[in-house]
């Protein structure tokens, strides 16, 4: 194909996008548009399965049958949303093998949140409140992202992740309004989490390597920053009504602005855990990698399953 008629090509793309029009699979797209995907969905879809391990870790622990019911009810959602992203970026040629493989060599990131570990029960409420609370901020606007099978897959996945933030958050509220001890406990949790959760949302706007592109393509709606802002408004407020303090000095709310500004984030911090060397990365590859081995007798099965049905019906035909 020549150049002038690729560039063709990209004018139209970009028309549609800029008309709201969604991309749906067999459409023409430009490669970098298609890799961009690729990269975005699989590390959102490797985030919702990393992101099962912290949580799962406290299933035998939860203090009542009520709470470890909503716990494994929530972890096994996540584990849904891996599958529903997986999915989605099969749609772009290629495979869930590819997908995990680049995760296990270390080539394909996951949300540096991850990293932290669940220490107590308050970090399930803190993980609830405040990381799927974060996640929605997130993905409330990727809903309206160009590609089809992605924006499809957050309508769902935004209704399932209220309910989890929700369940956290009413842990918090449940132990702040509970012993000394408690509330101590619910305190440390957001000290922990707070910062990482403002990570989540990626580098700042001017040192975002792919938001130009991606905002110009519509796979991005908000940017890093503006999304981390409205993160920050709601959370000061749920804190407060909870009598819980935030863990930085410098947070002051701006009137001018019409939000509340926040103490630096430590970037330093942030590129240490997604370059592998946050307090769990190891743990969370290691623990990844060994499972998956374990159930390859699972996907040999459901492939030997496939195989005879076909021939099965080959041979009836
Ligand atoms: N962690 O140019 P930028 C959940 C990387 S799970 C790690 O701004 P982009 C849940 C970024 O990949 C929900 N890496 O990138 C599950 C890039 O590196 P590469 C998770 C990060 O893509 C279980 C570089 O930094 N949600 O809710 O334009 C239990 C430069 O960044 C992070 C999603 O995945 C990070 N936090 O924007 C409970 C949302 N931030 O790839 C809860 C989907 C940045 O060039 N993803 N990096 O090597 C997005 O919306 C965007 O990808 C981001 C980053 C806003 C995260």
């Amino acid at each position: 194909m020549s150049e002038e008629v690729k560039s063709e090509q990209e004018v139209l793309f970009q028309k549609r996008i800029d008309a709201e029009e969604k991309i749906e699979p067999k459409d023409w797209m430009p490669e970098k548009y298609r890799q961009t995907l690729i990269r975005q969905m699989s590390q959102h879809a490797h985030s919702e399965v990393i992101g099962m391990q912290p949580e799962g870790n406290w299933l035998t622990r939860a203090p009542t049958l009520h709470r470890k019911c909503i716990l494994l009810a929530k972890v096994q959602d996540e584990g849904g949303h891996g599958l529903y992203l997986y999915s989605a970026a099969e749609t772009l040629g290629i495979s869930r093998d590819e997908l995990v493989k680049a995760l296990h060599d270390g080539v394909a990131k996951y949300a540096s949140i991850f990293n932290y570990p669940a220490l107590t029960w308050a970090d399930i409420g803190a993980i609830g409140w405040l990381v799927d609370g974060a996640a929605i901020v997130n993905q409330i606007s990727l809903q309206r992202t160009s590609y089809g099978p992605y924006a499809r897959s957050m309508v769902r996945i935004c209704k399932e992740e209220s309910f989890h933030q929700r369940q956290g958050y009413q842990i918090m509220v449940t132990l702040s309004q509970g012993s000394h001890e408690q509330k101590a406990m619910a305190q440390d949790a957001l000290d922990r989490f707070w910062w990482p959760s403002l990570m989540m949302f990626g580098p700042h706007d001017a040192e975002s390597a792919h938001s130009a592109q991606s905002m110009k393509w519509k796979i991005k709606r908000q940017s890093n920053d503006q999304l981390r802002q409205k993160f920050i408004d709601q959370s000061v407020k749920q804190a407060d009504v909870i009598g819980l303090k935030i863990p930085d000095p410098a947070l002051k709310w701006n009137a001018d602005r019409g939000h509340y500004d926040i103490g630096a984030i430590d970037w330093s911090e942030f590129a240490r855990v997604i370059k592998g060397d946050g307090p769990c990365n190891r743990q969370r590859l290691q623990h990844h990698n060994r499972v998956h081995a374990e159930g390859a007798w699972v996907r040999d099965a459901v492939a030997a399953y496939e195989a005879k049905h076909k021939q099965r019906s080959t041979r009836a035909a």
